[in-house]
């Protein structure tokens, strides 16, 4: 091969200025930066305690009134290494939550959204979210469907306040440049009669006209996702379902496919009993935690987040984690995630912590941020 002309730092100088002035760009230098030998993100955890949250949900229903004067009444999570990018509404570079809050006699109109969204109740009861006019009553641990582009809608019919997370991919939608919106004509969608319920459908055999085309998948026949059911597979699993990641735990899924639930949001609901402390792993997906019950800590990349019964803390992706039980009661964690777009992308991919049998040191613990 010929010998490579010795250039001057001046003319080198000048070559990259120039090339730089044409937007153009030397891969040479740059190709670590693109393609990195493991996920680089910006993700940082953080950790919401219930009470703040709970504060505000509050406050902000002396203040407005949804339908009037908002769409939704919501507090959202605001990850602070997000904001920094300008990312607003972000708890992941994928995933969004916020709590919402219903008083009795409210309702909140009739809208669709490309977004996918979860709802996750809190505290209440007595209020429905009605997907594409079907009624999905509200107890506290149940979890929600409202799948991408279904029209959805919440009214209050109870005596208590209702609060419930609302989980969606905002990050993700954005950054595929995909978002899209509209209200309904009219405040609400119309009601269907019970017959016409997909899960009553499901639940009493499945059928179809002769000549009829029945499309397989999406969405989900089931849009409510009982707690008292979650609860009861958690409690008759053994210790042969064990995981030594996650303990005892389940996915919520569409039966229609056995996949996730919802198409592009996963969800997940763990069980510790008291004591318990799983090993650390890492994968590609992040999600958002709510301590339904009980209490205890998650080190994140040697870092402690201690958690009590409705808090909420973020799992950036890539990041080693381990939980533990700190109390008498079994804990409750569910959670929900960008595990099903990373598998359908073929992007998921998970390790365990190899040191110090599986549990990482802990080097700092979190303190929230407290204007108190
Ligand atoms: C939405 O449609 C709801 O329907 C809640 O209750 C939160 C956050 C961002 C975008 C749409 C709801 C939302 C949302």
């Amino acid at each position: 091969m010929a010998e490579k002309a010795v250039f001057t730092k001046e003319e080198l100088d000048r070559y990259y200025e120039n090339m730089k002035k044409d937007h153009l760009g030397p891969l040479w230098h740059d190709l670590g930066h693109m393609v990195t030998k493991e996920p680089v993100h910006d993700v940082k955890p953080y950790l919401w305690k219930w009470k703040t949250i709970r504060e505000y949900a509050i406050q902000s229903g002396k203040m407005l009134e949804p339908g009037k004067d908002a769409e939704r009444r919501v507090v959202y999570l605001q990850n602070p290494s997000l904001l920094e990018r300008g990312l607003v509404g972000y708890g992941t570079h994928t995933l969004y939550a916020g709590i919402q809050l219903l008083l009795p006699g409210e309702s909140a109109p009739s809208h669709h959204h490309s977004q996918s969204a979860i709802r996750f109740i809190i505290e209440g009861d007595g209020a429905y979210t009605a997907v594409n006019g079907q009624k999905i009553f509200m107890e506290r641990g149940d979890m929600i469907l409202t799948p991408a582009w279904t029209w959805h809608e919440h009214k209050h019919e109870g005596t208590e306040p209702m609060f419930w997370l609302d989980g969606l991919d905002v990050g993700l939608v954005r950054t595929l440049a995909a978002s899209f919106f509209e209200p309904y004509e009219e405040e609400s969608y119309p009601e269907i009669p019970l017959e016409h319920y997909s899960a009553e459908q499901f639940s009493k055999g499945s059928f179809k006209k002769l000549n009829e085309t029945v499309k397989p998948g999406y969405p989900s026949p089931i849009f409510g996702y009982k707690f008292e059911r979650v609860k009861y597979l958690l409690n008759e699993m053994d210790m042969e379902d064990y995981d030594e990641y996650d303990a005892f735990a389940i996915e919520y899924i569409n039966p229609a496919t056995g996949g996730s639930a919802d198409s592009r949001i996963g969800t997940m609901m763990q069980k510790l009993p008291s004591g318990k402390h799983t090993k650390a792993h890492r994968h590609v997906h992040s999600a958002i935690y709510h301590v339904l019950e009980g209490s205890g800590y998650t080190v994140i990349d040697g870092q402690k987040f201690e958690w009590e019964k409705g808090d909420f803390f973020i799992l950036p992706p890539w990041s080693y984690h381990e939980h533990v039980n700190t109390g008498e009661g079994d804990v409750f964690l569910f959670s929900f995630n960008d595990k099903p777009v990373m598998e359908k992308l073929e992007l998921e991919f998970g390790e365990s912590y190899k040191e110090n049998g599986g549990r990482q040191s802990v080097t700092s613990t979190f303190t929230p941020y407290t204007n108190a």
